[in-house]
């Protein structure tokens, strides 16, 4: 079984979003329980913007609805924090289509490659067929480690040799995904230094190469994000968004002690949505991003 949002939040849940509960949980709405909000969400990762809208929306439901309970204040709380986590844009990873090509990007350690282990496996299990490309060239390592979660997920592999040219490697790829009939790829990518010139490049490079092989590729860019990294996670994903057109999010290690408010930031900053979350280092630990669970999972163990 693939774990729940619920489940993998338990730590957040006891960092920071367990004491707004405390704070939230009786008396009436002073000034006090304003500024221990706005310190707590902050302190949750979620940013002086996105705390400040939130804040705001608030302060206006209290004034219109003549709140004046702090448990009335949670309640319009975790409404305010649902509608943040809205987006029109579909995922088109799930649209059908003959071939869909999903590059996967951000920095060393975030993620990916382990991301795009679980992804190849959770599709794998909903009835597609899957393929992987290691699009990092720059380490052997990577290139065995994306190996190894192919065997894992039993998936097809195409890789090329280490130093070697990762936009070949992904027309490599998506050419092998047609030989073999399959109908998602997903391109694994380096993610070192990523202020300097030419990782950004090379990722040009692949999204062309998909851009020029396949219409309408790469159909998603995911960003991997390491929830941990909290607020740095936003400037990693600006740099990003320079080069590569991203499309979503996975936000990697929300089982550990991610406190969770940078899921609120990514929609309102970045306006990008999250699509999955990664809750363990097992195969299985991937949860597809669910709003409702997700704010319900902030505040509740049930
Ligand atoms: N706890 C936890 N660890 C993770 C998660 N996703 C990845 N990792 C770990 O993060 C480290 C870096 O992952 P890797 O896939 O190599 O990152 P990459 O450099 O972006 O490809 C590895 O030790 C992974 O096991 C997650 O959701 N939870
Ligand atoms: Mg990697």
């Amino acid at each position: 079984m693939f774990k729940g949002i619920r489940e993998s939040l338990s730590r957040t849940r006891q960092s920071v979003f367990g004491q707004i509960v405390n704070v939230l949980g009786m008396g009436e709405i002073t000034e006090e329980t304003w500024d221990d909000l706005e310190a707590l969400l902050i302190q949750a990762d979620m940013g002086v913007p996105t705390t400040m809208d939130l804040i705001e929306a608030m302060r206006r439901r209290v004034e219109q609805e003549g709140l004046y309970r702090a448990d009335q204040l949670l309640r319009a709380m975790k409404e305010e924090m649902r509608a943040m986590l809205t987006s029109r844009q579909p995922f088109e990873l799930e649209e059908p289509r003959q071939l869909t090509v999903v590059m996967v990007v951000g920095v060393n350690g975030s993620g990916k490659t382990t991301t795009i282990g679980k992804l190849a496996y959770y599709y794998k299990n909903r009835g597609r067929k899957v393929m992987v490309a290691a699009g990092d060239t720059f380490r052997a390592a990577a290139i065995d480690q994306l190996k190894i979660w192919s065997e894992r997920a039993d998936v097809p592999i195409v890789a090329g040799q280490p130093g070697g040219d990762p936009a070949a490697t992904a027309y490599d790829g998506i050419r092998a995904t047609r030989a073999r009939g399959h109908d998602l790829l997903f391109i694994d990518t380096a993610g070192r230094l990523h202020t300097k010139f030419n990782l950004m490049k090379e990722l040009e490079k692949v999204y062309s190469v998909c851009r020029k092989s396949v219409h309408a590729a790469p159909h998603e860019v995911l960003l991997v994000l390491d929830a941990p990294t909290g607020q740095n996670a936003l400037i990693q994903a600006t740099k990003f968004k320079e080069s590569v057109k991203v499309t979503g999010v996975i936000l990697t290690k929300l089982d550990s002690t991610a406190k969770g408010g940078i899921v609120f930031a990514i929609y309102r900053e970045l306006g990008l949505p999250v699509r999955f979350i990664g809750t363990g280092e097992g195969i299985q630990d991937l949860a597809p991003f669910d709003p409702d669970a997700f704010v319900e999972g902030l505040f509740e163990s049930e």
